[in-house]
């Protein structure tokens, strides 16, 4: 279904002085700053300030979904307009195939946050949900857990959802919403400021392109009813960025069920910081955790305060990591929360001087 693209400032699309210096620094002068919001089998749609431009593709620049780009030509000689460059991305949600013949995709490049969908009726297990979270920590943006649907459940039926997610998930956001009573909804507001752009990733049902329907205010994206078995019918089949009207883009994804964490080392070890600390304080460096004395992770676990079943998800999503040592993957983890923050407090700057500019946005 074909999305009419509206005029958008640079700025709306999430465009600053880090990528302008990023312009600056390609070889070729005059090259048209845009925003890929689609890739179609060999056209791209790009966002420019000047509208939505259709864009072939080249074959030596692997594009995705949210990727900022220069274009050259397309002056008063009316040629089109051709790809030049993707400029560095700064983050990006990676997928690799189990399959290892297969390249790994990105699914969405210069993204804010990812908004992790989980319908409470739906079949994402907690051992799934782990693996989505610990491959949004690889991105580079910031996890947030969306757990859809709430008008089927019992507000105890949430609760007790919500402790299993929490488990899985500390430290990661969780919001409750529902896209049929519009509960909720005023929760994802912060991710969704002016120049922000979140990625909608989940399995097949989950109702991620309701709810970019819904952010929108119309029906821009198709949807789906989920089967009788539950599952959802794979109703979207390409990613599509989406700027909402009332500030902040939306990347819809189609759903996912196979996700490898093999390049996903640090987002595992940011998924289980907890048994990570643990382990520092084992009385012996090298400790398997199984049967040594002074193993702080079999101690915290007799005692009670760690779960058998989450120490076994660890050492299985770790075993599917390519090789690094332990210690590498806590070095970066602490390097990447540093740059974070710094990058986080950038952010809130430049939102409190957008936010004097513009009205807020509405949902
Ligand atoms: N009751 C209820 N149904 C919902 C809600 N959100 C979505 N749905 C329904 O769930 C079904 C699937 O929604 P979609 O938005 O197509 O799901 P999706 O995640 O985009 O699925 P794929 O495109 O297949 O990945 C549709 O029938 C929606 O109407 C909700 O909050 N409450
Ligand atoms: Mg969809
Ligand atoms: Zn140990």
């Amino acid at each position: 279904m074909p999305t009419a693209s509206p005029v958008l400032s640079l700025s709306d699309l999430g465009w600053d002085d880090d990528w302008a210096a990023a312009l600056a620094d390609q070889p070729a002068a005059g090259l048209t700053p845009g925003r890929v919001s689609r890739i179609d089998r060999g056209i791209s749609t790009v966002l420019t300030a000047a509208g939505a431009v259709r864009v072939a593709a080249v074959a030596e620049l692997r594009l995705a979904v949210g990727d900022w780009v220069a274009l050259a030509g397309g002056s008063a000689d009316s040629a089109p307009m051709v790809l030049a460059a993707i400029l560095p991305r700064r983050c990006a949600f990676r997928r690799v195939s189990d399959d290892p013949a297969a390249r790994e995709q990105v699914v969405a490049a210069n993204i804010d946050s990812v908004l992790l969908v989980d319908a409470i009726d739906g079949q994402l297990s907690a051992r799934h949900l782990e693996r989505y979270v610990a491959l949004a920590w690889q991105s580079g943006a910031t996890p947030v857990i969306v757990i859809t649907k709430s008008d089927l459940a019992s507000p105890a039926e949430v609760d007790q959802f919500l402790a299993g997610v929490t488990e899985v998930a500390s430290g990661v956001a969780v919001h409750i919403i529902s896209a049929a009573t519009g509960e909720g909804l005023e929760q994802l507001a912060p991710y969704l400021a002016p120049g922000l752009t979140v990625a909608l990733l989940g399995l097949s049902g989950a109702g991620k392109s309701t709810l970019v329907n819904l952010l929108a205010g119309s029906t821009i994206l198709a949807t789906g009813a989920v089967r009788g078995d539950g599952k959802g019918r794979h109703t979207t089949t390409y990613r599509e960025l989406v700027p909402l009207a009332g500030g902040g883009m939306v990347i819809d994804t189609p759903g996912m069920r196979a996700l490898s964490v093999s390049s996903a080392a640090v987002g595992v070890a940011q998924v289980f910081t907890d048994v990570e600390d643990l382990a520092t304080h084992c009385r012996f460096p090298d400790c398997s955790h199984t049967t040594e004395q002074g193993c702080a992770i079999a101690a915290a676990v007799e005692a009670g305060e760690l779960s058998v079943v989450r120490v076994d998800s660890w050492r299985q999503l770790l075993s599917e990591t390519t090789a690094e040592s332990p210690q590498v993957t806590r070095l970066r983890v602490v390097e990447r929360k540093r740059q974070k923050a710094t990058a986080k407090a950038g952010r809130s700057r430049a939102r409190a001087t957008q936010k004097k500019l513009a009205p807020p946005p509405q949902l």
